[in-house]
């Protein structure tokens, strides 16, 4: 028998979010080890030697290889178990997916980190309210131009791209997840909260809501 794979992550981060969603859409057993963001765990030395960026997730192969970076493990799974596909046909439509992806991943994510939340208030002074001010500031600098991209699009179906999930699903899903933390405004986003609405319907989705794991506080 072989060795699951083993997910080092934490209920509440929404890059964990996305990879946990993607493991269940595409039926992928795993196991989890978790890590309290806050208290620190991810920076102990055990977890460095696994993955010395001391951020999660990270996706830890039965031979021990381990995969940082959760785009790397979302691709990794593409390539390894591609039934159902997250990435449809087609390079424009291929690029159109990951295009929506990257506003989340790379233009939402790294700004609004635990770590750069934590800097904004040790190092600058900023308060509980000024965090979550920059917060929802960068949120909403892409999720405007993702509903225009969205609603303004014939290739936008029930989600992000026609009428099955994708990467592009997986990382607004789990952004719009987080945003609940800092009370996100999302009237301005219908399009988004529709598809968001019918990624929540599926048990995939579900079962990657940070309620539903072992370490949720
Ligand atoms: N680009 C990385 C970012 C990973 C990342 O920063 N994860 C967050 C949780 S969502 C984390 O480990 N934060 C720890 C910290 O900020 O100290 C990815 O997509 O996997």
């Amino acid at each position: 028998m072989t060795a699951p794979l083993i997910l080092h992550n934490f209920f509440r981060s929404s890059t964990s979010i996305r990879v946990r969603a993607a493991l269940n859409l595409k039926g992928v057993a795993y196991e989890q080890r978790t890590y309290a963001l806050r208290r620190g765990d991810h920076r102990a030395p055990a977890y460095r030697a696994l993955n010395p960026q001391g951020l999660v997730p990270a996706l830890e192969l039965p031979d021990g290889t381990v995969i940082p970076q959760s785009p790397a493990i979302l691709e990794y799974l593409e390539e390894t178990h591609p039934e159902p596909p997250l990435l449809p046909r087609g390079a424009t439509a291929r690029a159109r997916v990951r295009a929506l992806a990257s506003a989340v991943a790379c233009d939402i994510h790294p700004v609004n980190n635990l770590r750069i939340l934590l800097y904004l208030e040790t190092r600058f002074g900023a308060d509980e309210a000024a965090v979550a001010e920059w917060f929802r500031h960068w949120v909403a600098e892409s999720f405007g131009p993702l509903e225009t991209m969205l609603a303004g699009s014939p290739d936008t179906g029930h989600f992000c791209h026609g009428d099955a999930p994708t990467l592009a699903d997986v990382c607004l899903f789990s952004q719009a997840v987080n945003n609940r933390r800092f009370a996100v405004d999302m009237e301005p986003y219908p399009t988004i909260r529709r598809i968001v609405d019918a990624c929540a319907a599926l048990p995939a989705f579900e079962r990657a809501l940070p309620e539903n794991q072992p370490d949720a506080a």
